[in-house]
């Protein structure tokens, strides 16, 4: 990175983040402020859409509507950065689909300009850890880490869209055992733990989750048992949707599939920045990183009191 410069995205949200797991945008937003970048609203951004909902019942709305929310990015001259796999997903895959067929672009700006819009493809999206791994590099977030854990052992759930269709993503190719989000999390002291099936999904993506719940769930709990099986003291997430899946669908699993699984599953689910940004030192409230509360219906879903008892422990930190 240049010395001064610095660096801008546009945050692309979804609806997940702000809908159902605002203290990801918090800590999205907070680990982002430290590293000393600046993350620009994108006004009138609407739903990516989801691939696996517009995408597989028309793509053509789904284009449109994927380019109009770049066309933001584009008009205030900034990279578009998400913290969801699923909005990584759509904005990538349709950006790198209309630069490659000039007649789609171009009937996609005839519907665009009916809103005065047009998409150009200058405007490149990218996932936060893309933003971490490429933009700004393991040395440089190295430099900002502060405490690392001693003694935690966590099970990373890359989820489908931030590997998978390789061709379109940034990884070099690879998407059946990626490493840059072992990497990052490494750098907190952490260690990664292997698990059976690490790159299967989470259950909830393509539609699944509203579509038949209890297919969806077993997905879940055969992720959640092999995660337990390695010894996870947490699952690190780096979607919103398959944070839902993993926090709300554990506490699901536990009254599904009560009787398959004897003891219920008890792991913490935690966001990838919330990881990071207690490494760096950030005051954990504003990480969303709260000891539950009494309110029903609110997330964290599965109680991350365990979680927060080794921070206490190996980050020597105060927990309110
Ligand atoms: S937006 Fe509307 S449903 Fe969602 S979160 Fe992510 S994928 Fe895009
Ligand atoms: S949600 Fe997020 S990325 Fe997905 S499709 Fe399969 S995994 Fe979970
Ligand atoms: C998963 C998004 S993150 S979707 O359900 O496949 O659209």
């Amino acid at each position: 990175m240049v010395e001064g410069e610095t660096r801008k995205y546009g945050l692309f949200l979804g609806c997940v983040i702000p809908n159902r797991y605002p203290f990801i945008e918090s800590s999205i937003r907070n680990v982002f402020d430290h590293l000393d970048i600046d993350l620009i609203d994108l006004p009138g951004a609407s739903c990516c859409p989801a691939p696996g909902v517009f995408r597989a019942f028309h793509i053509p709305s789904w284009l449109v509507i994927a380019a109009r929310n770049i066309s933001i990015a584009e008009e205030l001259g900034v990279d578009i950065v998400t913290g969801c796999n699923g909005c990584f997903g759509t904005l990538r895959d349709s950006w790198i689909e209309l630069q490659h067929d000039y007649d789609l672009k171009k009937e996609i700006n005839e519907h665009l300009s009916k809103v005065g819009r047009s998409f150009k493809g200058t405007s490149e999206p990218k996932h936060i850890a893309q933003v971490l791994y490429q933009d700004l590099g393991l040395d440089f977030i190295k430099d900002h880490i502060k405490h690392k854990f001693s003694n935690l052992n966590v099970a990373i759930h890359y989820g489908c869209h931030i590997a998978k269709p390789s061709d379109k993503r940034p990884w070099g190719g690879e998407c059946e055992d990626p490493r840059f989000l072992d990497e990052i999390i490494e750098l907190t002291g952490a260690k990664s733990v292997e698990y059976k099936d690490k790159m299967l999904c989470c259950g909830a993506g393509g539609s699944v989750r509203s579509a038949i719940k209890e297919v969806s769930l077993d997905f879940t709990r055969e992720k959640l048992g092999n995660m337990k099986d390695a010894g996870a003291d947490a699952v690190i997430t780096a979607c919103p949707f398959c944070h839902l899946q993993l926090d709300l669908g554990q506490f699901e699993v536990n009254n599904v599939f009560k009787e398959e699984i004897g003891e219920p599953f008890k792991i913490p689910v935690i966001y990838l920045t919330q990881l990071l940004g207690l490494a760096m030192g950030i005051d954990p409230n504003l990480l969303g990183l709260v000891k539950n509360h009494d309110l029903g219906g609110v997330p964290p879903f599965i109680s991350i009191e365990p979680f927060l008892n080794i921070v206490k422990e190996q980050l020597i930190m105060e927990v309110k």
